[in-house]
């Protein structure tokens, strides 16, 4: 399999600590890219229509996208316990934060285009501040919702620490840890593991 990435994705890297949690990396060759929405990248755009990585290239020939397509694939590949539950009230609940924390994840990444790519005299600082103000309620819910005495990693786990590594990556001064004990909690212990190490962002 193959995987168009690039080291500073955290949807990438969502779908490569995944990858190394239920011991499929060695199965993966990284293919390293440079996407961004003023950039015309004419190998991922036709693989993707909607120009953005991560896209896994299966040995069937399959071209998958978007991360969580990904992440469900690789799921169903392995046999040791699923990241991603297959029924029952625990595969809504870590669905829903899963949802929670990617889209905390394209708010912060959205904010980041709108900070580093456009132009200083475009950008406008109402959308930033409406973007920052989801970044900031799901933070909230996520400390309402994650439960830091579950043993089994989810997709929503996964989903979080590569959330808040970025936040960590991208936004150096922003100090969420001091208002979400809880979630702050969670990353030190998760943000040490073998998949989250081997992935950080550059
Ligand atoms: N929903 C997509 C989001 C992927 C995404 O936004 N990737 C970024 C890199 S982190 C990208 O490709 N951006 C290029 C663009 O927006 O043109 C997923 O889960 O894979």
């Amino acid at each position: 399999m193959q995987l168009i990435y690039a080291k500073a994705s955290p949807f990438a890297r969502k779908v490569r600590v995944a990858a190394s949690e239920v011991g499929l990396s060695s199965q993966i060759e990284l293919i390293d890219t440079v996407v961004m929405p003023i950039i015309i990248n004419e190998k991922v755009n036709a693989l993707n229509p909607l120009g953005k990585i991560p896209i896994l290239l299966t040995n069937d020939g399959e071209v998958l996208f978007d991360s969580h397509v990904i992440c469900e694939y690789l799921d169903s590949l392995h046999n040791k316990s699923r990241l991603i539950p297959s029924a029952g009230s625990v595969r809504w609940h870590t669905l829903s934060l899963n949802a929670l924390a990617d889209g905390l994840m394209e708010a912060a990444l959205l904010v980041r285009y709108e900070q580093a790519i456009r132009p200083e005299k475009h950008q406008w600082d109402e959308w930033i501040e409406g973007q920052m103000s989801k970044v900031h309620r799901a933070l909230t819910a996520l400390e309402n919702k994650i439960n830091d005495s579950d043993k089994v990693i989810s997709i929503a786990h996964i989903s979080i620490a590569c959330a808040l590594g970025y936040l960590d990556f991208r936004f150096i001064s922003f100090d969420w840890r001091s208002s979400h004990l809880k979630l702050a909690k969670f990353q030190e212990s998760f943000a040490a593991r073998a998949s989250m190490m081997d992935t950080l962002p550059v």
